[in-house]
């Protein structure tokens, strides 16, 4: 189908869910919409705001400097369906179920749709979804969880050839053009259709995730530059070469996109009502550690990109070493929205603390993996702070960086005699933090993959 056909039909699906909004109550003005935009598999390092002055950028940048920026935005289980289990629910995993890939979100979990349509909101989502327990078919009514418009496809990384199920079709509509700017077409006619009504959008959008393939259009924008990789990165194979550039590639064509979206909420007059999110619910290894993919406990796999813009009630042009994790996300949404939070949220609500009325409440993150589910990596929990992180896996510990002196995590501390108290004071958080949350599943599978470096550098103990 092209691209302007299904821009036809999906429009069409937002009216006909469209006419229900006004059932739901709420005011235009009492409620702050909120557009929530996120990535799959993008790393925080990946944006001019964040220091990256190779990769482009400038919506992002823009988006940025209009609002503020989480430099220790952390994915609590780096992959995709339990981050998507968290950013629904506001709990854990080890609370909900939901593990690894491929696991159905409980129906007896509250969501964060449930909670904002209760609101008087109208939800809609876009995009990705994998909580359906299945990848390929369409998503049943029920297990969609209230998020009102629909346009899916459950699971696939084919972002030239995207294909969709629209509310309760039984078909999927494959359509012609780039998935991201597909899903931006639906997302503006979606913000039009309800600009007079609070609206809650999530775009779930595919890359950069691999395949490492982006349209020659923005693949072009970076002809004479010589990307540099970052120093954590040994020699690639050369069938690799032009991984990081078609994934910086990829994450310039979500910038567009995002550019389109935020001139769209100019022009609606939705500017200054609207609270705009921009993440992703993990990062890539991309060679880092001479590791690939997700499911690790370094930096390019846990810390991921966050900005968020609400004119007026947070402030323009902040960047904080704040520690927030991915299980906030819905508590913090529910919070800015004055939308209820469900009791059984293991999350902490930052809403306050973005709007400057309060102060920090968080200082770690819980990190958590587990094999079973298939994919990279292996079992190990974790534990981040601004300025160290620790994980051990079945055998026991695995790795101890001082992410104030070594950025690059060049330097793994955990056997080092010097760094024992240091070591034994975060294990001793970390199960800590494990008895608080309820966590106790036995760490099973398989050792990790050797860490693989350029060169080694030596960090001297305090
Ligand atoms: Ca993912």
């Amino acid at each position: 189908m092209k691209r302007r056909d299904f821009f036809k039909a999906a429009a069409a699906g937002i009216t006909a869910t469209a006419t229900t909004s006004a059932l739901l109550g709420a005011d235009r003005n009492s409620r702050p919409n909120v557009v929530f935009l996120f990535a799959d598999q993008m790393r925080a390092h990946d944006l001019g705001c964040m220091g990256n002055s190779q990769v482009i950028t400038p919506h992002l940048d823009k988006l940025a400097s209009e609002g503020l920026v989480v430099k220790n935005m952390i994915a609590a289980s780096p992959v995709c369906t339990p981050y998507r289990g968290q950013l629904m629910t506001g709990r854990y995993g080890h609370a909900t179920g939901v593990v690894h890939n491929d696991i159905k979100l409980p129906n007896s979990e509250i969501t964060i749709a449930d909670q904002m349509k209760q609101a008087g909101y109208h939800t809609g989502y876009i995009g990705k979804w994998h909580l359906a327990g299945h990848r390929d078919n369409p998503v049943a009514k029920e297990d969609r969880r209230n998020w009102l418009f629909w346009a899916v496809r459950n699971c696939s990384h084919d972002h030239f050839n995207p294909q969709y199920w629209i509310n309760d079709e039984t078909e999927a509509v494959a359509v012609d053009g780039w998935e991201p700017d597909v899903q931006t077409d639906v997302a503006i006619e979606y913000i039009r259709k309800h600009r007079d009504h609070p609206f809650f959008l999530t775009v779930s959008y595919g890359p950069p995730h691999n395949p490492y393939k982006a349209p020659e259009r923005f693949v072009n924008q970076y002809e004479g530059r010589a990307l540099k990789e970052r120093p954590n990165v040994p020699p690639r194979n050369e069938k690799d070469a032009d991984q990081l550039l078609h994934y910086d590639a990829m994450v310039t064509s979500l910038d567009e996109c995002v550019g389109r979206i935020t001139a769209e909420l100019d022009r609606a007059g939705l500017r200054d009502n609207t609270i705009l999110v921009f993440t992703s619910d993990h990062g890539d290894m991309l060679g880092s550690q001479g590791h690939r993919l997700k499911q690790r406990p370094w930096e390019e796999s846990i810390n991921v990109p966050f900005i968020i813009r609400q004119p007026g009630k947070i402030k323009a042009g902040q960047k904080r070493d704040w520690i927030v994790s991915s299980v906030d996300l819905m508590p913090t949404l529910l919070g800015l929205c004055g939308a209820s939070i469900p009791d059984k949220v293991q999350g902490i609500d930052q809403s306050a603390l973005f709007q400057d009325k309060d102060v920090e409440k968080r200082d770690s993150a819980f990190l958590f993996n587990t094999h079973n589910g298939g994919g990279p990596g292996c079992d190990w929990r974790g534990i981040r702070t601004k300025d160290w992180v620790y994980a051990f896996h079945m055998a026991g510990d695995w790795i101890l960086y001082d992410l104030k002196k070594d950025p690059y995590q060049l330097n793994n501390l955990v056997d080092r005699p010097e760094y024992k108290r240091k070591r034994d004071e975060l294990r001793d958080a970390l199960d800590a933090l494990r008895v608080e949350l309820g966590e106790d599943l036995p760490l099973n599978g398989r050792l990790p993959d050797p860490i693989r470096l350029p060169k080694p550098t030596l960090i001297e103990p305090n």
